[in-house]
């Protein structure tokens, strides 16, 4: 039987969350468990301990029942919703990396365009009416013209990611006015977490700094600093997820702080936090660069890390979130990286 929370929830649901294993689908793993709900996550490949390192830290592991769930094989995830008939699919699998996606953009589009698609049939025609959330991205946007963007923008990407995501978007919203499919989207901005994969900056630059600070690492090499991000915190976002599919219909929400800070000022804030001053490149400190008696350390830029295109995030317009789904995020980007920080040197001082 199912019944609704006095927080909104919806005791005894089933929860599908495609990518559980990563960032968000481990916060959203533990938030649907919170609300009573049961929880199917959606791995493609072996569930080994390792990869298992986020729903460990959240203490969540054993309460997930996992589920072989490929983006890229259509048999499969039609079979497996149609077996678990979930309420809620949460599809939050994809290749998220944008600079990943300049070297693998069939597989990306692939897994995120067509995958997205997949479910959104399945979900079509299920005589039981699942609601679907799917994460498209800030990427959708590309480099425009407006000042501030909303759900309403004209959407421009112009990397593979990007444009993947708008495929699926926009699929979305024809799923909604074609079908009457009940299929919501949350255009989200960055969110981290000390769950965040090292491949992004802020995990590498706390995970790098956090090495440095204990000498097990010299210096942090990084590429476009001038670029600027609206970074949240990962648990807020899947919270807002959450929110969107209690609403009665199917919508589209820009999920943002409106706070944007460069990769360059997120460093600097992440050292200070760590307890050190950042020199950088080119400001008197030679290539070793590391001078522990002062706790100065040098980060510099490796064309190596730079992408062949990398617009600007757009500022946000977030009233629609604020006053239909009464989000805003609770932490700060300070309390994020102090978050992310502690978590570096609780896992390198074990
Ligand atoms: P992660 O990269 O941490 O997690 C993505 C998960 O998707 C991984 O567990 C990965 O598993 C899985 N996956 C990849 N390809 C497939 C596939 N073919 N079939 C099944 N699973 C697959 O991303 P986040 O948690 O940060 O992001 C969640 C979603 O939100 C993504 O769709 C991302 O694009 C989107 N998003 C994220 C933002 C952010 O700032 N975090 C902002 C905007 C959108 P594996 O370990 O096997 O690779
Ligand atoms: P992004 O996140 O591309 O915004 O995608 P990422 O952290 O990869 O890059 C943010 C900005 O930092 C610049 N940068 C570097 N990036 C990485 N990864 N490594 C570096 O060394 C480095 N140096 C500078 C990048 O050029 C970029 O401008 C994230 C993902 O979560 C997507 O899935 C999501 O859709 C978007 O956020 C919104």
């Amino acid at each position: 039987m199912t019944t609704t929370t006095s927080s909104g929830g919806r005791m005894g649901k089933k929860v599908l969350i495609t990518g559980v294993l990563g960032q968000d689908g481990s916060y959203l793993a533990q938030l649907a468990l919170a609300h009573g709900c049961e929880v199917l996550g959606g791995v493609r490949g072996e569930v080994t301990p390792a990869r298992c390192w986020r729903l460990d830290h959240l203490g969540v592991t054993s309460r997930v029942q996992f589920i072989d769930f490929d983006l890229m094989d259509p048999p499969l995830i039609q079979q497996q919703i149609l077996r678990h008939r979930p309420d809620l699919i949460f599809n939050l699998a994809a290749q998220s990396s944008v600079g990943d996606s300049f070297n693998t953009p069939v597989a990306t589009a692939e897994a995120g365009g067509m995958g997205a698609l997949h479910i959104f049939e399945v979900a079509r025609h299920a005589d039981w009416s699942p609601r679907v959330f799917q994460a498209s991205s800030s990427e959708i946007f590309g480099e425009l013209s407006d000042v501030h963007q909303s759900e309403k923008s004209f959407f421009n990407p112009k990397t593979p990611y990007g444009a993947t995501k708008l495929f699926a978007h926009i699929m979305a919203e024809a799923y909604r006015a074609s079908y009457g499919t009940f299929v919501s989207t949350g255009i989200l901005f960055n969110h981290e977490s000390p769950l965040r994969g090292e491949n992004f900056v802020t995990r590498k630059i706390t995970q790098s700094l956090a090495r440095i600070r204990l000498g097990q690492q010299h210096k942090l090499s990084l590429g476009n600093l001038s670029a600027q991000r609206d970074w949240s915190h990962a648990r807020d976002f899947v919270q807002a997820m959450w929110d969107i599919l209690e609403l009665p219909k199917p919508d589209n929400f820009v999920i943002a702080s409106g706070r944007m800070t460069s990769v360059r000022q997120f460093a600097e804030m992440a050292a200070t936090r760590a307890g050190f001053e950042l020199r950088w490149e080119g400001e008197g400190v030679d290539e070793k660069g590391i001078d522990r008696s002062t706790g100065q350390v040098i980060v510099d830029v490796d064309p190596r890390f730079y992408r062949p295109y990398d617009p600007e995030q757009p500022k946000v317009d977030t009233s629609k979130a604020r006053e239909m789904l009464g989000w805003s995020p609770a932490a700060s980007l300070e309390t994020l990286i102090d978050d992310m920080m502690a978590f570096e040197f609780s896992q390198l001082r074990v």
